[in-house]
């Protein structure tokens, strides 16, 4: 489009995101000629034979496009069927979203060998709690041990997790029985994130693996390397480091941008930047330095993941999901933005220099064209993050005039850890899920819903996240949280305890006696890791089935939009979670990889994949799928009743 037809162009932002404050800076940013991915979105036609992965380029006879409406009547030049091509697609998303994961993972694995080697002084164990526990978890003897020889012989066993050749990774240790022997049944036990990663890509390559049902095995045991592995040890090794989160009020939004501060965001997925971040905001020196500039101090807020690790762990409040991160710099307040890895959009870097904003790239794996990379380095951090300070300070004496902050703010409680909910039900001498095991049983709470992942401009921006949450709460599902969903359901409100009154009789009733909100925020995207020991735990307790698949429980990541998010969904879904995906699926509706994933996996004892745009749909798949469930535990009770109709509820 030319530069005159776009400027001309109108958008009504209010069918793009129902972020109040994410409206308010588009309009703000379209009055000063600047653009962000929802236009960038709306003018973007998505091909179409690639949005249902009916295009293969993994050599050069290709690249080449088979009919997505008849996808059977044609083959690639090599012979490969759309179930063939489709498949190695899905495979290349899984391998490149678990080596995300996986790779941050290894990076906090590192930093907690070196701070027990006393390599690294500027962190520390904080959790020793947690050490102890995650090491008996996998079978180490702790008793009489002191710290650093447990945390060394922990370090050994995890790192297995990435490098291993052969075995199982030492998190399978923590796999329900029933789910395991499944997995060994198939052959999809991981043995080190590594090595399936590598055979991922391997099989995907021209003319290796060409039977889809095989490449979904590789799928799932690289998946599966990611969720009880890469994701695992990060979320655990962060606790360890960082401290585990705990249940703190903290706010949400962008009215927590000050004016009269140097405001800095932090934005990306690992914790160590953040923890360092906070450490020179406190620094003495720095804030005196920032008074001198004429500020009244200096503002950390996060974003995205790296903000969701700190909700629970500090209560440092959150500027906003994925989608806002263009919509924060517009308000010309932000005096530096942060970044380390994932999730960061490349035209953060132009919109920066459009405000004034200093743009920090920080990690060696992830520079961006135009921002000032200052690198961090594990065994000097501050000397980064000073740096990045200082230059926040000096960007805020020159602040542009047109600063313009929105007001809403939105506080809620955050950090449910998997520890926290065994606490909050139990109490500190008998903490334990029977609690929670028995209001399903008895059918105060019908089950339990994962709603994670990001926000995607293809979709509403938390529409879709907010309205099915309302809906599963209003059915007495207990909904808990990861990654960017859950701060659309923090500035929606429903992270107080007081939106228990949202939720049905049952839920409400739980909700009320314990004092929690219900919907429990668990963190950032690798911290799915902790719904699945969730539901190792719910298994344990007993009196809900031998395997994850048999619980009452489902996921959904209504408006995801990265590879990370598919990885995710099948490692849920070969964990026995029925799992739904909103916005788009890659696959062709209809064609036999489709319905292996659809249907066939579930026949085989695994979860399933589902997809649907619209929430309430989504709602009454998953209650639908726990209603199942709970048939088949011989559980249904007072839960055997009518759903509304689709007509009725939107109504
Ligand atoms: Fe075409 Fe086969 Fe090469 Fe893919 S691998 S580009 S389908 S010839
Ligand atoms: S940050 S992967 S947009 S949840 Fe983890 Fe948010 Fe999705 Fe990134």
């Amino acid at each position: 489009m030319s530069e005159e037809k776009k400027k001309k162009k109108e958008y009504n932002f209010r069918d793009m995101t129902t972020c109040e404050s994410t409206i308010q800076m588009l309009q703000k940013g379209a009055s000063e000629g600047v653009e962000t991915a929802f236009q960038r979105a709306a003018e973007m036609k998505a091909c179409p034979i690639g949005a249902d992965s009916a295009c293969c380029k993994h050599c050069f006879m290709g690249p080449c496009r088979l009919n997505s409406k008849d996808p059977y009547s044609k083959v690639g030049v090599c012979g490969a069927t759309i179930d063939t091509i489709a498949a190695r697609n899905f495979a290349r998303m899984v391998a490149s979203g678990g080596a995300s994961h996986t790779d941050h993972g290894m990076t906090m694995l590192d930093l907690f060998r070196d701070v027990l080697r006393g390599k690294i002084q500027d962190y520390k164990i904080t959790d020793e709690v947690k050490l102890r526990s995650v090491a008996e978890s996998i079978g180490i003897e702790t008793e009489g041990k002191d710290i650093r020889a447990v945390g060394e012989e922990l370090y050994a066993e995890l790192e297995r997790t990435y490098t291993q050749v052969e075995g199982e990774i030492p998190f399978a240790k923590r796999v329900p029985a029933k789910t395991l022997e499944l997995w060994r049944k198939h052959g999809l036990v991981p043995r080190g994130a590594m090595r399936e990663i590598m055979e991922m890509m391997h099989r995907s390559h021209m003319g290796v693996d060409q039977d889809y049902e095989n490449i979904v095995k590789q799928c799932s045991r690289t998946a599966l390397a990611d969720g009880w592995g890469g994701s695992m040890v990060a979320t655990e090794i962060s606790d360890i480091l960082f401290g585990t989160p705990k249940p703190h009020v903290a706010g949400v939004n962008m009215g927590y941008l000050k004016e009269d501060q140097v405001n800095i965001i932090v934005h990306g997925h690992e914790p160590n930047l953040f923890e360092s971040m906070i450490a020179s905001v406190n620094d003495p020196s720095l804030v005196e330095k920032a008074r001198a500039a004429g500020a009244s101090g200096i503002n950390l807020l996060g974003m995205c993941c790296s903000g969701a690790e700190v909700l629970g762990r500090h209560g440092i409040p959150h500027a906003g999901n994925f989608m806002s991160t263009e919509a924060v710099i517009v308000t010309g307040a932000v005096d530096a933005m942060a970044v380390d890895v994932q999730c960061i959009m490349q035209a953060l870097s132009n919109l920066s220099e459009c405000y004034g904003t200093k743009f920090f790239t920080t990690n060696p794996r992830a520079r961006i064209d135009g921002a000032t990379h200052v690198e961090f380095h594990e065994h000097t951090p501050r000397e980064c993050t000073d740096n990045i300070v200082g230059m926040a300070i000096d960007r805020y004496q020159r602040r542009p005039a047109r600063v313009e902050i929105p007001h809403r703010k939105d506080l809620g409680v955050h950090g449910f850890s998997h520890e926290y909910v065994n606490y909050m039900l139990g109490g500190t001498f008998r903490g334990s899920y029977t609690p929670l095991n028995e209001n399903i049983i008895n059918g105060r709470i019908r089950g339990v819903a994962g709603v994670v992942g990001c926000t995607n401009p293809r979709v509403k921006q938390d529409y879709v996240h907010v309205e099915l949450v309302k809906e599963l709460i209003r059915n007495n599902v207990l909904v808990v949280q990861t990654g960017c969903s859950q701060i659309s359901l923090a500035k929606a409100g429903l992270m107080k305890p007081d939106a228990a009154v949202l939720a049905g009789d049952g839920l409400r009733e739980v909700c009320e006696t314990v004092g929690i909100p219900p919907v429990l925020s668990l963190g950032s995207c690798v911290d799915n890791s902790r719904i699945l020991i969730a539901c190792a735990e719910m298994v344990r307790t007993g009196g809900l089935g031998d395997s994850i698949a048999d619980l009452p429980v489902a996921g959904a990541a209504p408006e995801y939009m990265s590879e990370k998010a598919i990885c995710i969904g099948q490692y849920f879904v070969a964990s026995g979670v029925y799992t739904i995906f909103g916005v788009t699926f890659p696959i062709i509706e209809g064609t036999k990889f489709h319905q292996h994933l659809f249907e066939g996996l579930e026949k085989e004892g695994f979860g399933k994949w589902g997809f649907t745009t619209d929430p309430l749909e989504m709602a009454r798949l998953m209650i639908s799928h726990i209603d199942k469930k709970r048939q088949a535990l011989g559980i249904m009770g007072e839960r055997e009743r009518k759903l509304f109709s689709m007509e009725d509820r939107r109504s």
